[in-house]
């Protein structure tokens, strides 16, 4: 079904869930708190459900990565809040450090947890004191930012009524003003957030193969998952510093061998099957993702090659028709990337996750994503 008929029919049968949720809480019970509410409301004893976004050190300070200690988390009301003053901080008392610590479990953050205290200033702060309740997940409400679907005109006003090569240089201007670049340890926890399978906050999905796997299995071994460029490194010869070797738009987790597999090759149709990454096909020259990423793949190599044009020190990437760029900056078989771009239009995890990058790490969208159209403009 279309995507519009896809949300109405999800709206129509959540509606009365949610209504229904709302008249069983019995009358005088006290409900889940939002972490709004439990900031604005520091007296006497509540139930939190909010994100995990890091660890309080200070009043105004919150790390989110390089943990240090596993006896303080901040929650907030989104998971890609950075504001303190939008933030609690949660005591984790002996019994709860081992599960919800943050040195021992730093894939908690990006994940909801549940907790029940007393509502009381923390490091001179909004907090939660002397949990007597915390359990993973928990839905908040609102669950989440849903994606902008059409609200992107703003961000793409210069591209308006552009197409072919003025499109993709207002694009390039666009997609790369105020980026944040990361380092390539931050993509590791980055991946945790962007890429957490929907089913298991404490996994990710597996790109390439679709299996979901331990966040904490991040390395280089037998059984682990690793960073995936899905332009590939050679191609360009771009490294891993920041820049687009860093770039989530185009990194994804994969298992150490399915990701060895791939290796440098290309993007065509054909090959025979890959083991460990069911729908996936390979020859000597090229790589056929399964039917479900097909078109993400296709989103993320246009991607690359409108963000870098040569500026920055960077190689100009560009797509071509072949399956022989070796070590030059291209990338193929740009025929069968839109005939997947058509083929597997972006579904709402994908503009999720192109949504995430924008709001909590890099400050820049995938066009593709947004507008998929754009690709037979430029590429066709
Ligand atoms: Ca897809
Ligand atoms: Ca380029």
């Amino acid at each position: 079904m279309s995507e519009p008929e896809r949300y109405r029919r999800i709206a129509l049968f959540a509606a009365p869930m949610i209504a229904a949720v709302f008249l069983t809480v019995p009358a005088g019970a006290a409900a889940t708190l939002t972490v709004a509410q439990a900031i604005s409301s520091q007296s006497g004893t509540g139930t939190v459900t909010g994100y995990v976004v890091g660890e309080p050190t200070a009043t105004n300070t919150v790390r989110t990565s390089g943990f240090t200690g596993d006896t303080a988390l901040a929650l907030a009301d989104s998971r890609s809040e950075t504001s303190t003053a939008r933030m609690l901080y949660v005591q984790i008392t002996s019994s709860y450090r081992s599960s919800f610590g943050l040195l021992s479990n730093p894939g908690r953050v990006g994940t909801t947890i549940t907790v029940t205290g007393s509502l009381t200033a923390y490091f001179s702060h909004p907090g939660l004191k002397s949990p007597t309740a915390m359990t993973a997940g928990g839905t908040t409400t609102p669950p989440t930012t849903p994606p902008p679907t059409g609200g992107t005109d703003a961000y793409y006003a210069a591209a308006a009524g552009k197409s072919g090569e003025s499109l993709k240089t207002a694009l390039h201007g666009i997609i790369s003003s105020g980026v944040t670049k990361l380092s390539y340890d931050g993509v590791w926890n980055a991946l945790k957030v962007t890429d957490q399978d929907p089913a298991n906050s404490a996994n990710v999905k597996l790109f390439y193969s679709g299996l979901s796997r331990s966040k904490s299995l991040n390395g280089g071994d037998q059984g682990d998952w690793n960073r995936e460029h899905v332009w590939a490194q050679s191609h360009g010869d771009f490294g891993t510093s920041a820049g687009p070797g860093t770039d989530l738009h185009h990194l994804r987790p994969e298992d150490v061998a399915v990701n060895g597999a791939r290796g440098n090759k290309d993007f065509d149709n054909g090959g025979s099957a890959v083991s460990g990454a069911p729908g996936n096909y390979t020859d000597s020259n090229s790589w056929e993702p399964r039917a479900a990423v097909k078109g993400d793949v296709a989103r993320m190599i246009f991607y690359m090659a409108v963000r870098y044009e040569g500026g920055d020190s960077y190689p100009d990437l560009e797509v071509d028709d072949a399956t022989s760029s070796g070590t030059a900056p291209r990338m193929g078989r740009v025929s069968a990337l839109l005939a997947w771009n058509a083929a597997d239009p972006p579904d709402a995890a994908e503009r999720a996750r192109n949504q995430t990058i924008y709001a909590t790490y890099q400050h820049n969208r995938n066009p593709f994503i947004d507008h998929p159209e754009w690709a037979a403009s430029i590429f066709g």
